[in-house]
C-alpha cells in the first residue's frame, strides 16, 4: 500500500497515534483503542519501543525476590480466583508467624531484596498479626525490602481494625511495610468488577488508597487484570485512570499487565489470553502510561518466552527469581515457580538487552562474593 505518511503500517488509524509518539505527545482515549484495535503488532511495538528505549536504552530491570504468602483463607470468593479459601475449606492454610519466617529465610540462599507478601482477606486473624509479621520480618532480614498487602487487603485490616486507611498504612510503615505490591485493582469498571470481583473494594475505594500511601510516603505499583469479561474501552479506562492519579502522587514505580488465567476458577469457561493479546498488552500500557517510570513483564504469568519477546515491545523489567509463586499456579500456570538469576539474566541478555539488577526501588544492586548492596 502507498501513503504519504512516513509511518510505515498499512493502519491508517495509527498515524496520528505516531506523530503523537514522536512529538512526545500524551495519547487519547481514542488513540489508546486505535492501539488495541490495530492488529498491525509490529507497527505498535514499535512506537512502544521507541518509548522504552527514550527512557531506558537497553537497561532491563528484574530483582532478587521471594514470594510470600501467610494465608490463601480469603472471605472475597472472587470469580476470578483459584487462590483463595473459605476458612474450613480442603487446602486452607494460615501460617503461625514461626512458620511465616522460616519459610522467609528458607528462600534467602540467593540474598533476596525483597518479599512480596500478599495473602486472603482472612476474618480472624487480627491486625496485630501482619503488624508483627511485618515487625519479625524486618528484625530478622533489616536489608531485604518488605513489598507487602495490596490496597484490598490494606482497606480490610483498616475495616476490621476500625480504623483510617491512614492510620493503618501508618501503622503498617511503622511496623516496616517499605513498599505495596500492585494487585487488587483488576479492572475499576464497576459493571466488570461485579462479575469477577463482586466483594472487593471499588475501583475508587482501590485508587484513594494508593492515593494515601503515596500521601504518606509509600510507593506502590498498579496491575490491571485483561483477558477475561472487560472489553477495550474498559482497560483504556483503567489506564487513564491511573495515569491521572499518577500525575497527582508521582507514586507508582511500575505497571504490571496480568493475564487471566482461568483454569480452576469460576471462570474456566473463558479462553486463555493470546500471545498477540499478551503483546499488545505490554506495548499499549508503555504508550498510554507516560508517566510510569516502568513496565513489567511478569514472567510467571506471560511465560518466560512471552516476557522476553515484550522486552523488544516496550517492557523494560521481568519482575523476579520470585521463589514458590502460588496464585497463578493454583489458576493452571505452568511456568516454573521460581527461576535462578543467572537465567533471568540469560533471558534479558538474548534480547538484546542489558540486564540491570535492581531493589524494590528500582537502585542497582551491586553484589561481589560476599556482599549485597545497593548503589545509591
Ligand atoms: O490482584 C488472581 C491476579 C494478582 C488470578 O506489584 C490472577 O510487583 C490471573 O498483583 N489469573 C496478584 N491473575 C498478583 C500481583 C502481582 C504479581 C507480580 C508482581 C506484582 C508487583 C504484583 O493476581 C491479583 C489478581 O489480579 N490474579 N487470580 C488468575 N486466576
Amino acid at each position: 500500500m502507498t501513503s504519504l505518511h512516513p509511518f510505515q503500517t498499512n493502519d491508517p488509524r495509527l498515524w496520528p497515534v505516531y506523530d503523537k509518539v514522536v512529538a512526545c505527545q500524551r495519547l487519547t482515549a481514542d488513540d489508546a483503542l486505535a492501539l488495541y484495535r490495530s492488529t498491525d503488532i509490529l507497527a505498535v511495538g514499535w512506537m512502544a519501543n521507541q518509548v522504552r528505549e527514550r527512557m531506558h536504552g537497553d537497561r532491563t530491570y528484574f530483582n532478587v525476590n521471594r514470594h510470600l504468602n501467610p494465608t490463601n483463607v480469603c472471605v472475597a470468593a472472587c470469580r476470578l480466583c483459584a487462590f483463595g479459601r473459605k476458612k474450613d475449606a480442603p487446602g486452607a492454610y494460615t501460617m503461625a508467624l514461626e512458620e511465616a519466617f522460616e519459610i522467609a529465610a528458607s528462600g534467602y540462599s540467593e540474598a533476596v531484596t525483597e518479599f512480596h507478601i500478599v495473602g486472603g482477606l482472612h476474618p480472624d486473624l487480627p491486625f496485630q498479626y501482619f503488624l508483627d509479621l511485618v515487625s519479625g520480618l524486618k528484625q530478622r532480614f533489616p536489608q531485604v525490602h518488605l513489598k507487602a498487602f495490596t490496597m484490598v487487603e490494606v482497606a480490610y485490616l483498616a475495616r476490621r481494625a476500625k480504623l483510617s486507611i491512614r492510620e493503618t498504612l501508618e501503622q503498617l510503615k511503622a511496623a516496616g511495610v517499605d513498599s505495596l505490591p500492585g494487585g487488587g485493582a483488576e479492572i475499576f469498571a464497576d459493571r466488570v468488577r461485579h462479575i469477577i470481583c463482586d466483594h472487593k473494594i471499588n475501583g475508587e475505594q482501590w485508587l484513594e488508597t494508593a492515593r494515601t500511601a503515596h500521601e504518606i510516603g509509600l510507593k506502590s505499583n498498579a496491575t490491571m487484570l485483561y483477558g477475561h469479561v472487560e472489553n477495550e474501552e474498559d482497560r483504556v479506562d483503567h489506564l487513564l485512570k491511573l495515569r491521572t492519579l499518577q500525575a497527582e502522587t508521582g507514586g507508582f514505580q511500575t505497571f504490571i499487565p496480568l493475564a487471566f488465567h482461568p483454569a480452576n476458577t469460576p471462570l474456566e469457561h473463558l479462553p486463555c489470553t493470546t500471545g498477540m493479546l499478551d503483546i499488545a498488552q505490554i506495548a499499549v500500557s508503555r504508550l498510554v502510561l507516560d508517566n510510569f517510570p516502568h513496565i513489567k513483564a511478569y514472567w510467571q504469568m506471560m511465560t518466560p518466552k512471552i516476557a522476553q519477546i515484550s522486552l523488544r515491545f516496550g517492557a523494560d523489567d521481568i519482575d523476579g527469581t520470585v521463589v514458590e509463586e502460588k496464585i497463578y499456579h493454583d489458576a493452571g500456570a505452568t511456568t516454573p515457580q521460581g527461576m535462578r538469576r543467572q537465567e533471568l539474566t540469560r533471558l534479558i541478555r538474548e534480547a538484546g538487552r542489558e540486564p540491570i539488577e535492581r531493589d524494590t526501588l528500582y537502585r542497582p544492586v551491586v553484589r561481589t562474593e560476599t556482599s549485597v548492596t545497593v548503589a545509591v
